[in-house]
């Protein structure tokens, strides 16, 4: 900022391997110390612990660790909407304000649900691989695959993303239905209480439950079983909203026709049998990750860490 000295300029904490734009640009503004996320939080230099900010991001987020360890910390500010992995409850409890980048990304991550969906439900990928390897040339004839147009899209989570989703496949679909905790009073698509009907009812379920404690392991074996053989499952929440060993029982036993992956239990370690799995649409944690949109979400950032030094009410506050 200018006119800015080095004394003035607030220390922050940069956690994690951060975006390079939101580096750059924190380096305008704060004194920026990195922090690796798997660092010795009891030997932080003494300048580290002075940071009164803190920039992380989903699958790192803020401990109650590393809140202690920098006890002028005064905001997180995090690159993702997903804070599963802050101690949003800590964090409250020491008066340390939390935001996050909700909005920006919706967008890009319901698209690539829909891209996995298809790819996912049309064989693309499988597809993709028969014709590089040569086997097509060969004379191997692909498999027919299931269909999307009229089939029943389930989406579980009907939050943001999970609307966005909904609202791209309202032309294709045959019917969406949706289950959360509670029911949508303003939705205009089916509400399904019960998580077993709500699997049964659909061909395919769009996982867009937001994760945490709450949403863990919502989807289980009983659940990927009442999708059954014919039905597939997208997910662009949490790897935790899903059993991973369930999934992949059920995927090699043919119990479930297909899963698209954006996220993963233990990132970015994905289930060896998955990547033999021809029916299965691996990603590397895409959703938001279009150059606009990741520029928005460190411009968001930055929004919040500006509004909270000026003094003024911060954009997207979670705490
Ligand atoms: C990011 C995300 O991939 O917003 C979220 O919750 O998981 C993602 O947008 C991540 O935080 C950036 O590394």
């Amino acid at each position: 900022m200018k006119g800015m000295t080095q004394q003035n300029r607030p220390p922050v904490v940069a956690y994690g391997p951060l975006y390079p734009y939101l580096i750059e640009e924190l380096e305008r503004r704060f004194t920026v110390h990195a922090v690796a996320a798997d660092a010795d939080l009891s030997a932080l230099p003494f300048d580290v612990r002075q940071a009164r900010a803190l920039v992380s991001f989903g699958s790192v987020g803020a401990s109650a660790g590393i809140m202690d360890a920098l006890p002028q910390l005064e905001i997180i500010g995090l690159f993702s909407v997903g804070y599963d992995k802050v101690d949003v409850d800590h964090a409250r409890t020491n008066g340390i304000r939390v935001t996050n980048t909700p909005d920006v990304l919706t967008d890009d991550v319901a698209d690539l649900a829909v891209g996995l969906l298809y790819a996912t439900v049309r064989n693309i990928a499988a597809n993709d691989r028969l014709v590089r390897s040569g086997a097509w040339a060969r004379g191997e004839r692909p498999a027919l695959s299931g269909r999307v147009t009229g089939s029943r899209i389930g989406i579980l989570g009907l939050g943001r993303i999970g609307r966005a989703i909904a609202k791209r496949l309202e032309w294709q679909a045959g019917e969406i239905l949706y289950h959360n905790r509670r029911e949508a009073a303003d939705a205009p698509y089916r509400y399904v209480a019960d998580p077993i009907d709500f699997a049964r009812q659909s061909d395919v379920i769009m996982v867009a439950t937001s994760g945490g404690p709450e949403a863990a392991k919502l989807v289980d074996a009983a659940m990927l079983d009442a999708l059954g053989q014919d039905g597939a499952i997208v997910n662009i929440s949490r790897g935790s909203v899903i059993d991973e060993d369930a999934l992949v029982a059920a995927l090699a036993d043919r119990r479930i026709a297909g899963a698209g992956l954006d996220v993963f239990a233990n990132e970015p370690d994905v289930p060896s049998a998955l990547l033999t799995m021809d029916h299965v649409v691996l990603q590397p944690h895409q959703g938001s990750a279009t150059r606009h949109t990741r520029k928005a979400m460190a411009d968001l950032v930055l929004a919040n860490l500006d509004a909270h030094f000026a003094g003024d009410p911060l954009v997207t506050p979670v705490v």
